[in-house]
């Protein structure tokens, strides 16, 4: 592919000056922003963020901040997962659908007060639809798109490198909670979660301005560590089943069909503008969803459009990514196959760009 041009539209983050000292070899668009996918190779990365500890500039993650006393009631509007017993202090992976029970985006939820919610977002521009929701409602809440960044910490080592820049408080932060650190005289929200399953903390960096002041205590303090600059990998989100919004789900599919029911309650998720809609379908139950897929033979190449999933000459299903897995020493993929052919150990054909590939249903992801 040729070179993207940059321009404003294509927004910079504030650690962009990092990520380009740091060798970046390729990005993609998420948000209108930049977003590195590869340092030294997709491979490479993948075997470093196993074994080391990476920091990643993904700022595209933008956040949609919910503030005012109809916060929260906006919130619940947005998603069918029940926020009723959530606290400030915690995260929530959240589906959030429109009127008919489609996916608009897969954000994660942060409330940091009753009154005061982050909404860190995937690749769709939700801000839109919050605005029109809140003011097509009346309701009494400023909806924004604040100068806060999220820096994510990711792999084994993670942990200790964090704590030599944040203290060795971060060790009790557990798994989809945050709490507030200082770092040079600011309060930041510091969260154990991140696109990896690797383990590791993301800090919704607030304000451009210690941006490269956090990337650079973070580069210096883990030297030892081999921290390297890095990037979501496509190999290792694979391998997880962390979902890639605008990939793997759109508009087009409701949460039963992306697996994600177990985040849905929408039997009580009073005033999610969804809830008709979802409840109608849940009952029937999807009649496609993600699954695993090992695609047998070679490894595959880039996949950058569904590839049809053949029974002879039935279309039964499409993959939206794939990737070559060394530590599996097979390809991975995620692909939405229809109920006929969804039960694991199905056999299955796969029309890639270079040809036809048989493939299996896989029982579960790989990590
Ligand atoms: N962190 C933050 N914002 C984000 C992402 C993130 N915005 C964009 C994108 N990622 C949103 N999508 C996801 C997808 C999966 C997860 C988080 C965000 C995730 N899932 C875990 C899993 O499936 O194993 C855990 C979910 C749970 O148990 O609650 O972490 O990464 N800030």
């Amino acid at each position: 592919m040729a070179l993207i041009s940059e321009s404003r539209r294509l927004r910079r983050t504030p650690f962009s000056d990092g990520v380009e000292a740091a060798g970046v070899k390729a990005y993609t668009v998420y948000n209108r922003m930049l977003l590195p996918t590869m340092f030294r190779s997709i491979t490479e990365d993948y075997k470093h963020l196993k074994q080391a500890v990476q920091v990643w500039d993904v700022s595209c993650e933008r956040q949609v901040e919910l503030r005012g006393p109809d916060a929260g009631r906006l919130m619940q509007m947005l998603t069918p997962r029940d926020l009723r017993r959530m606290l400030p202090g915690q995260c929530y992976y959240v589906p959030i659908v429109d009127e008919t029970g489609g996916m608009l985006n897969d954000p994660v939820a942060v409330k940091l007060a009753e009154d005061r919610w982050w909404i860190s977002i995937a690749d769709s521009d939700l801000l839109f639809w919050v605005k029109g929701v809140a003011h097509g409602y009346r309701l009494d809440v400023l909806v924004t798109e604040p100068d806060v960044s999220p820096l994510a910490v990711q792999g084994p080592h993670a942990e200790d490198l964090m704590t030599r820049v944040f203290g060795s408080k971060v060790r009790d932060i557990r798994f989809f909670k945050f709490d507030w650190f200082n770092f040079q005289g600011r309060n930041l929200v510091v969260a154990r979660s991140g696109y990896s399953k690797q383990g590791g903390f993301e800090v919704y960096v607030d304000g451009s301005d210690i941006a490269m002041p956090l990337w650079n205590a973070l580069m210096e303090a883990g030297k030892d560590l081999d921290v390297h600059a890095g990037c979501p990998n496509l190999i290792e989100r694979i391998e997880g089943g962390l979902l890639s919004y605008g990939n793997d789900m759109t508009e087009a599919n409701t949460p039963h069909e992306c697996g994600l029911g177990r985040f849905c309650n929408t039997n009580t998720a009073i005033g999610c503008v969804g809830r008709d809609a979802l409840l109608r379908v849940a009952k029937e139950g999807p009649v496609k969803q993600i699954r695993p897929v090992e695609i047998h033979g070679a490894p595959v190449s880039k996949c950058d459009r569904l590839w049809p999933v053949m029974d002879g000459d039935q279309h039964v299903g499409d993959l939206s990514s794939a990737a070559w897995s060394p530590d599996f020493n097979t390809n991975v993929a995620i692909g939405m196959i229809r109920m006929t052919h969804w039960n694991a150990g199905t056999e299955i054909d796969v029309i890639t760009p270079e040809g036809v590939r048989p493939a299996t249903v896989f029982e579960a992801f790989w990590a």
